[in-house]
C-alpha cells in the first residue's frame, strides 16, 4: 500500500501495518453490505448501510492485529496493566480507527467510488457515551495512549445499555431522553461467548471445618465479556477494552412457572440481571439508587478480577505451576477514582477463600498490585457507602474491610500513637455516626501502593488537606500525574487543516506521537506566512462550526466575530453563572451605547454547552438562564452585530470535536481549588485557542507552559478561598457595582418571567454550601470582567492574537496523554513496552 496522508514519507510503519492491499476497499465494503447484513440485501439507500459496511470493513483490518497483539502478550507474558473504570467516553470509533490505521485517504477514495462522502458516512455513528464527563473521557484518552505506546494494558468497564442521556433544549430548559447508542448495533464490540464469570450478591458467610470462610447463597448472575478493539496510532498493537454485561443463566429460568403463565416470576433473576448494566450512573451527584450502583461497582470489580486471575494462571502455568508471589510482578491494577474500590476486598477474598492463601500473603499481594487515582476533592463526590447496605449485599467483603480497618488502627496505634486524635478521619469504618459508613477513599489510600492526583495543584491539595495525615505515615505513597489528552483525536483528526500546517512547518509529523516537538514551532511565531496559514485554517474551522450551529439551533452566527466557548458539565463550581452574568453585563452596556460606540467593541459569539444532572436543579436553572438570555439577545437588532449567545445542545465527544477546532477563546473559570484538573482546557490550548481562567487544576501548568502573557488570568487563588469565605460570612464582602447591575437586570424581567430567584439567592446571604456565594462568583466578578476587557483589546490586534494562538499550541506539548501514560507506566505500574513485530 502507498503511504497515507501527511505521514506517508516520514513514516514507514504504516506500510507494514496493513498487509493486504488497500486497492479493493470498495468491493470489500460492498462485500460486507451483502455478507454481514444489518439491513435488507443490496439496500444501499440509507447512509446507515454504508456506515455499517465501512465499519465492518475497517474492523476486519483491526481484528488481525488485535489477535496478533493478544498472542504476542500471551507468549511474552510481560507485566500488564488493567485500568478499572466505571466510565469510558469513547465517542465515535470509525474516524479514530481509520486515522490510527493511517488509511484515511484510501477509505475516502473507495467511498467516493461508491458515490459516498466519508465525512457523511462517519457522521452516521452514534457516540459511545458510557461516561459522564472528564473522568470518563480521560479513561478513553489513556486507552489510546496505552496502545500507541505499545504498552500491555487493558481497560475494563461496563457495557451500559443506555449511556449518558441525550439533552433536548426546549422552552422549559433541559430535557433528558435516553440515548440509544446500541439502537442499530455497534460494529466495534465483539461478544466473547466463552468468557463468562459468576458474580454473587447477598447470601451469607459459612465457616468451613478447616476454619476458612466461604461466601454462599444469595443470587448469582453471569458476567459476559464484550471486547472493543483499541488500535494504537501507526502501530500494530491493538489493545482491548473489555466491557461486562450481566445476564442470568438458563438454569435461572423457571419453565414450570412460565408454562403456568407466570411470566414475570419465571424470569425474575433475568430481569434483575438486566437492571445491572441498564444505565450509566449519573455521576457528579449524591442521592441515587444506591444499591444498584453498588451492585454495578462490585460487578465490574469481581468480573475483572476473575478474568485477570484466570489470565495470570493460564500464562504462568505455561511455564510450570503459578506462584502467587509472582502476581504483583505480572499484574498492575489502576483504580479510576474510588468507584472500583471493591477490587480491594474482592481480591483479598479470592486469594484467601478460593485460593487458600493466608491474610498476610493476600494483603501483601493486594497492596503491591493496586494503585488509586483521586479525581476530586468535592466532599459530595467522595464515596461513602452505608455499612448496613454493604453487610447485606457483600457480607464477606464487609468482614474483610473490618479486618483491614482493625489492623490499620492497630498498626497506627503502635507505631504512631501521636495520631490517635486523627484516627476518626483516617479510619475506613466510622462507628460514631448515626448511620455508619465505609469511607472508600480511605480504604483506597490504606490498601494501595500509590495514590495520585491529576494535576500538580490538585496533588498538592491532596497532600496538604484531604490525605495530610496519611502523608505523615507513608510519605512516599503520594504522587502527581498531570492529566493529558490524546493528540490523535484532539487535533490530528478533528483539525486536519491545522495539523497539516504544523507538519509543514516542523517538516515532520512526529509531533503526533511526540507532542513536545510543538515547541519547535515557536521560532516561527512571528512569521507572517505562518500567520496567514494559521488564520485561514482557524477561519475554515470557524465556518464549519458556524454551519453546525445553524444546523442544530437554527441560529446564524458570523465567523467574523470572536468565538468564545465554555463547554463542560454544568456545575456551580465550574461557574457557568459567572460567564452568563458577564454576558448580561456586556449586553446591558451594548444597549446603552450609540451605534458609533458599538463599532469600537469586539464582536463576540458566546457559546455555552453541557449537561446538567437531571436532579441538580440549580444547574438546570443555569441552562434555562443561558437559553433565555440567548433568546433576548439574539433577537435584538441593536446588538446583533456585536453579540450572540448560543446554548449548544447535547454536548458530547463528537460535538467537542466540532467546537474545539473552531474556538478562539475558551473559559475555564472554576473557583480555585475545586477543579481537580480539567482536560478540555488542554484540548482548546492545543488547538490554538486562548484561555481565560483561574489558577485552578491544570490551568496553572498550562499557563506556565504557554507563558503568562498568553493566558487571561483572573480570580482568587486556592489558598485565598477559605479566608474569602470567612470574610463573606463576617459581612466583609464589598461587591463590584457591575455585579449588582447584572443581577438587577435579571430581576427586572429582561429575560422573561421564569423564577430565577433561587439562582440569584445562591449568590446572596452569608454562608453554607450553595448559599452565601460559596463559589465566590461575586468576589471574582470584577477581575473576571477586567480580564474580559483585556481579551477584547487583544483581539483587536490581529497580529498579536494570532501569535498568542500559535504560542498556545506550541506550549501544549506537555499535555499529551502519551506523557501522562509513560509516567504511570514507569512510576506506578512498572511496565514496559511490548511491541508487536
Ligand atoms: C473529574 C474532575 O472534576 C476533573 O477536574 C478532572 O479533569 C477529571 C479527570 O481527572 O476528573 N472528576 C470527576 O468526578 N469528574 C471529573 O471530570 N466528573 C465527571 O467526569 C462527570
Amino acid at each position: 500500500m502507498e503511504g497515507e496522508g501527511e505521514g506517508a514519507k516520514s513514516n514507514d510503519v504504516s506500510a507494514a501495518v496493513i498487509s493486504e492491499p488497500l486497492t479493493d476497499i470498495a468491493s470489500n465494503i460492498k462485500y460486507h453490505a451483502q455478507y454481514t447484513p444489518h439491513f435488507s440485501p443490496f439496500n444501499f439507500e440509507p447512509l446507515q448501510a454504508y456506515y455499517a459496511a465501512t465499519a465492518d470493513s475497517v474492523r476486519d483490518r483491526l481484528i488481525k492485529q488485535w489477535n496478533d497483539t493478544y498472542l504476542h502478550y500471551h507468549k511474552l507474558n510481560p507485566k500488564q496493566t488493567y485500568y478499572l473504570s466505571m466510565e469510558y467516553l469513547q465517542g465515535r470509533a470509525l474516524t479514530n480507527a481509520i486515522g490510527n490505521l493511517d488509511i484515511h485517504n484510501a477509505y475516502a477514495h473507495a467511498l467516493n467510488k461508491l458515490g459516498q462522502d466519508l465525512e457523511e458516512v462517519v457522521d452516521q455513528e452514534k457516540d459511545a457515551a458510557l461516561g459522564n464527563g472528564g473522568l470518563g473521557r480521560l479513561a478513553s484518552c489513556f486507552l489510546d495512549s496505552m496502545a500507541t505506546l505499545n504498552l500491555p494494558a487493558w481497560g475494563y468497564g461496563l457495557r451500559y445499555r443506555y449511556g449518558l442521556f441525550k439533552q433536548l433544549i426546549t422552552k422549559a430548559g433541559q430535557e433528558e431522553v435516553p440515548e440509544d447508542w446500541l439502537e442499530k448495533f455497534s460494529p466495534w464490540e465483539i461478544v466473547r461467548h466463552d468468557v463468562v464469570f459468576p458474580i454473587r450478591f447477598f447470601g451469607h458467610v459459612e465457616v468451613l471445618p478447616s476454619g476458612s470462610r466461604k461466601w454462599v447463597g444469595g443470587e448469582v448472575v453471569q458476567a459476559l465479556a464484550y471486547d472493543v478493539p483499541i488500535p494504537g496510532y501507526k502501530t500494530k498493537n491493538t489493545n482491548s477494552l473489555r466491557l461486562w454485561e450481566a445476564k442470568a443463566s438458563s438454569e435461572d429460568f423457571n419453565l414450570f412457572l412460565f408454562n403456568d403463565g407466570q411470566y414475570d416470576a419465571a424470569a425474575q433473576l433475568h430481569s434483575r440481571a438486566q437492571q445491572i448494566c441498564a444505565v450509566l450512573y449519573p455521576g457528579d451527584a449524591t442521592e441515587n439508587g444506591k444499591l444498584l450502583r453498588l451492585k454495578q461497582q462490585f460487578f465490574l470489580c469481581s468480573a475483572s478480577l476473575q478474568d485477570i486471575i484466570a489470565r495470570f494462571k493460564e500464562r504462568e502455568d505455561g511455564k510450570g505451576a503459578h506462584q502467587w508471589s509472582e502476581f504483583p510482578k505480572k499484574v498492575a491494577i489502576q483504580l479510576n477514582d474510588t468507584h472500583p474500590t471493591l477490587t480491594i476486598p474482592e481480591l483479598m477474598r479470592l486469594l484467601m477463600d478460593d485460593e487458600g492463601l493466608g491474610w498476610g500473603e493476600s494483603w501483601n499481594i493486594t497492596t503491591k498490585t493496586i494503585a488509586y487515582t483521586n479525581h476530586t476533592v468535592l466532599p459530595e463526590a467522595l464515596e461513602k457507602w452505608s455499612q448496613a447496605v454493604m453487610w447485606k449485599l457483600l457480607p464477606r467483603h464487609m468482614e474483610i474491610i473490618e479486618e483491614i480497618d482493625k489492623r490499620f488502627v492497630a498498626t497506627i496505634m503502635s507505631e504512631r500513637p501521636d495520631l490517635e486524635n486523627k484516627m476518626h478521619s483516617m479510619r475506613i469504618l466510622d462507628h460514631n455516626a448515626t448511620k455508619p459508613v465505609v469511607h472508600m477513599a480511605n480504604l483506597c489510600v490504606v490498601s494501595s501502593h500509590t495514590v495520585n492526583g491529576v494535576a500538580q495543584l490538585h496533588s498538592d491539595i491532596l497532600k496538604a488537606e484531604l490525605f495530610a495525615d496519611y502523608v505523615s505515615v507513608w510519605p512516599t505513597k503520594f504522587q502527581n500525574k498531570t492529566n493529558g489528552i490524546t493528540p490523535r483525536r484532539w487535533i490530528r483528526f478533528c483539525s486536519p487543516e491545522l495539523s497539516h500546517i504544523i507538519t509543514k512547518w516542523l517538516k515532520t509529523d512526529q509531533w503526533v506521537t511526540n507532542l513536545e516537538l510543538l515547541a519547535n514551532l515557536r521560532e516561527f511565531a512571528d512569521n507572517s506566512e505562518l500567520h496567514a496559514e494559521w488564520e485561514s485554517a482557524k477561519m475554515a474551522n470557524k465556518q464549519r462550526l458556524a454551519h453546525y450551529i445553524l444546523r442544530v439551533t437554527g441560529l446564524s452566527i458570523s465567523p467574523n466575530t470572536l468565538f468564545d466557548i465554555q463547554v463542560k458539565r454544568i456545575h456551580e463550581y465550574k461557574r457557568q453563572l459567572l460567564n452568563i452574568l458577564g454576558v448580561i453585563y456586556r449586553y446591558k452596556k451594548l444597549k446603552g451605547m450609540s451605534p458609533e460606540e458599538r463599532k469600537n467593541t469586539t464582536p463576540r459569539t458566546i457559546m455555552i454547552g453541557g449537561k446538567a444532572f437531571a436532579t441538580y436543579t440549580n444547574a438546570k436553572r443555569i441552562v434555562k438562564l443561558v437559553t433565555d438570555v440567548g433568546d433576548v439577545v439574539n433577537s435584538d437588532p441593536d446588538v446583533n452585530d456585536y453579540l450572540k449567545v448560543v446554548f449548544v445542545p447535547n454536548y458530547n465527544v463528537s460535538v467537542a470535536e466540532m467546537l474545539i477546532p473552531g474556538s478562539e477563546l475558551s473559559q475555564h473559570i472554576s473557583t480555585a481549588g475545586m477543579e481537580a484538573s480539567g482536560t478540555s482546557n488542554m484540548k482548546f490550548a492545543l488547538n490554538g485557542c486562548l484561555i481565560i481562567g483561574t489558577l485552578d487544576g491544570a490551568n496553572v501548568e498550562i499557563r506556565e507552559e504557554i507563558g503568562e502573557d498568553n493566558f487571561f488570568l483572573f480570580g482568587a487563588t486556592a489558598d485565598e478561598v477559605p479566608q474569602l469565605r470567612k470574610d463573606r460570612e463576617n459581612g466583609l464582602f464589598k461587591p463590584d457595582p457591575r455585579f449588582g447591575e447584572a443581577k438587577q437586570f435579571i430581576r427586572s424581567g429582561a429575560f422573561g418571567t421564569y423564577d430565577y430567584n433561587p439562582l440569584l439567592e445562591s449568590l446572596e446571604g452569608n454562608s453554607g454550601y450553595g448559599r452565601g456565594d460559596y463559589f465566590l462568583v461575586g468576589h471574582d466578578f470584577s477581575s473576571y470582567m477586567d480580564a474580559q476587557a483585556r481579551v477584547d483589546e487583544a483581539y483587536k490586534d490581529r497580529k498579536r492574537w494570532i501569535k498568542m494562538s500559535i504560542l498556545s499550541t506550541c506550549g501544549s506539548g506537555k499535555f499529551s496523554s502519551d506523557r501522562t501514560i509513560s509516567q504511570y507506566a514507569k512510576e506506578i505500574w512498572n511496565i514496559a513496552e511490548c511491541r508487536v513485530p
